[in-house]
């Protein structure tokens, strides 16, 4: 009989391996192998094994594909090998010209063989695996650091958590293009038009802001996709991998990647005129969006004869499709209030034909792009639609301004409602957070009488829109003062069923103050934020109050929801709601919580972690000083209270010396928790 362990071990591994295989079969190779239900079945049951045996967990299992808690932000990693970009051609002339310009580098070449990509408009990443297992992703960045966004990159299903390779390298470093399906994309912008957020402009602004989402869990629900493109191993040669891009990319699929199937070799530029020519209306019937072709030269060897300019390599090109251009006018730029209040400026233009539609408006996000812009009314513009995407204004022709424009300026009050607009300092989007705007005012019913808020039934979409249509509510405060015969008026309102609900929104009175919170839809406080926030300020008129720096000190509350609670109280109309919502009756203090007073030994001190620590890893110690309280930032100022000092450690310590800091060891720190 096998020891109970070994038999755990063995149904693991066991799961893991058909697990993974139907997840590559279905990601990879697009050609599922089981029924999605058998799959759910299977990964239930791996998850109730490693929640029971957590011993057993590796990085690689499927079940640590999508990571728990938000990160609260991005550090910045070194790449081990360059990310280079490409130069571009617009045109086969072009291309000619690029051909030229390397065989000056490379005189006796006489024939050569081109490896042809489409090139995926998306956003590219650098992959590092270790042992064949995954253990970094990062962003481009400059080419020469990116930011690190491992546990993002991890909820990529196409992308392996280990190579399929017997013996895996100490190191291969992958690069890719992540991007978006335009389906996905489309369903995002829909997602985000219904809860008023600003829109993706076009699936590669799409991608890279999902790849920068702090909440991976976020990430995975927006399924990433991926299609790599270069593989090297640090120390030796690409060359000595395979000796052609062709191979590169055969090596890789057998790695476990999804290659983009669509490359094609080339003899000569004669045919990579053809295949550029194929793709220019072929593209558009694929699932997603390219903006060129990427022409490689395919020997190994002769891309490191050629070598790099200071950006670019010579041996590779972009060839582009022109994009659809126009010139047009902004007749007008008007501001649109979305349902959680983002003011989103739009350029009224004078219609224009683009790509087969009529275009007279669009998006221009926000007041930073304006500025960038120096887009102004009566300005003469380029509009551009790559794909069937939302419009964008390229540029401004300067040259063709009318004497007396002014420079742009974004309300400084809502024009829906007039309350005082926000901009978050760390923010592009400035919007209208009265909660009581008749903009929002339909998103903030439904949001107060949502299931994790104050979950009152029966308070439907249609009703919302009629209490709101009809002027009977103007803000969440009024649904306290209905009773059942302002209800009976409404269509469909039986004298039974409006009685039902004034008893349920009376109830609602009873749910503790962490729910209200939640109901008033500030920016950024979810309901588990709610609850962190509620405990540590147990009565409304505290958090009202207290300043932004000290909102910072709950556990798990960073800066950006910070500023958004702080700014929330400060707005006229929403002061006015919570005296309102207080005459109520309404649970807006909650019962003092005595543990989680225990926990907030280090409350308002901020640390800083240098070194490397005798026993904890960087993550733990910062864990345990946030869950008791405290602050952890990356750099020593005359703000930071502590030091903690591990072996090696560098600059941080000599200003902590400087500033006359409190520099503790690793034991004492732990004492102090104690
Ligand atoms: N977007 C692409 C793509 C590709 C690299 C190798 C060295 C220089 C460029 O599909 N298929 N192949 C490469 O090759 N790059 C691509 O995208 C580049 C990466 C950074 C800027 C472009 O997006």
């Amino acid at each position: 009989m096998q020891s109970l362990e070994a038999e755990v071990k063995l149904r693991v591994q066991e799961l893991r391996t058909l697990l993974q295989k139907a997840s590559y079969a279905y990601y990879v190779l697009d050609n599922p192998i089981m029924e999605d239900a058998v799959y759910d079945q299977l990964y239930r049951e791996l998850q109730q094994l490693e929640t029971q045996y957590p011993e057993v967990i590796t990085p690689d299992s499927p079940t640590q594909r999508v990571g728990e808690r938000p990160a609260t932000q991005f550090s910045s990693v070194k790449h081990n090998i360059p990310l280079y970009s490409l130069e571009n051609a617009f045109n086969i002339e072009e291309l000619k010209a690029w051909q030229e310009r390397w065989r000056r580098h490379a005189p006796n070449t006489d024939s050569v063989e081109y490896v042809c990509e489409l090139k995926i408009d998306g956003s590219a990443l650098a992959l590092t695996y270790e042992n064949g297992v995954l253990v970094r992703g990062a962003t481009r960045g400059d080419g020469i650091a990116g930011e690190e966004i491992t546990q993002n990159v991890r909820t990529i299903r196409s992308i392996p958590l280990r190579l399929n390779l017997e013996n895996p390298p100490s190191r291969v470093e992958v690069r890719g293009e992540a991007f978006l399906a335009l389906d996905v994309f489309k369903q995002i912008n829909q997602e985000r038009a219904q809860s008023g957020e600003s829109l993706f402009a076009n699936p590669r602004n799409a991608a890279a802001g999902t790849l920068r989402q702090l909440d991976s869990q976020i990430v995975a629900r927006r399924r990433l996709d991926f299609f790599p493109y270069t593989l090297h191993i640090p120390g030796m040669d690409d060359a000595s991998i395979a000796r052609t891009q062709s191979e590169a990319l055969d090596l890789l699929q057998e790695m476990g990647f999804r290659v983009n199937p669509h490359r094609k070799l080339c003899p000569s530029l004669q045919e990579v005129a053809d295949y550029y020519e194929y793709w220019d209306t072929e593209r558009l019937n694929l699932p997603y969006m390219t903006d060129g072709v990427v022409v490689k030269i395919n020997s190994f060897a002769l891309q490191e004869q050629l070598g790099f300019t200071q950006k670019f390599p010579r041996w590779a090109v972009a060839l582009k499709y022109a994009a659809e251009e126009a010139p047009t006018r902004v007749e007008n730029i008007s501001i649109n209030v979305g349902r959680t209040g983002a003011l989103t400026p739009l350029a009224e233009m004078r219609p224009v034909q683009l790509a087969g539609t009529t275009v007279s408006r669009a998006t221009l996000h926000n007041s930073d792009h304006i500025s960038q812009l120096d887009i102004r009314i009566g300005d003469t513009v380029i509009v551009r639609k790559a794909g069937e995407i939302i419009p964008e204004v390229v540029r401004v022709l300067k040259e063709l301004r009318p004497a007396d424009t002014q420079p742009f300026q974004m309300p400084v009050n809502c024009p829906v409602c007039n309350q005082p607009s926000v901009r978050p300092e760390n923010e592009a989007v400035t919007r209208c957070v009265n909660a009581s705007c008749p903009a929002i005012l339909k998103g903030a019913i439904q949001h107060w009488v949502s299931r994790d808020a104050l979950d009152i039934n029966g308070m439907g979409e249609k009703l919302v829109q009629q209490l709101v249509d009809r002027d009977v509510v103007h803000s969440v405060a009024d649904l306290y003062d209905l009773t059942a015969d302002h209800l009976g008026k409404l269509q469909r309102m039986g004298k039974k069923l409006a009685e039902k609900l004034i008893h349920a929104i009376a109830q609602s009175k009873t749910k503790p103050w962490s729910r209200v919170l939640y109901g008033l839809g500030i920016r950024h406080v979810g309901s588990v934020n709610a609850q962190l926030l509620t405990e540590k300020f147990p009565t409304v008129e505290q958090l009202a109050t207290v300043e932004s720096a000290d909102i910072e000190t709950v556990y798990g509350i960073g800066s950006e929801i910070a500023t958004s609670v702080y700014q929330w109280f400060r707005i006229p109309a929403n002061q006015t709601l919570i005296e309102r919502l207080k005459a109520t009756g309404l649970q807006l203090a909650g019962e003092i919580d005595t543990i989680s007073l225990n926990n907030q030994l280090l409350s308002g001190k901020t640390f800083v972690i240098t070194g490397t620590l005798p026993t904890l890893k960087r993550d733990e110690a910062k864990d345990l000083i946030q869950k008791a309280g405290g602050k952890v930032t990356d750099s020593v100022s005359k703000k930071t209270d502590y030091v903690i000092v591990g072996e090696e450690a560098g600059s941080k310590l000599e200003k902590a010396q400087q500033l006359g800091i409190n520099c503790l060891s690793e034991a004492q720190l732990l004492e102090l928790l104690s």
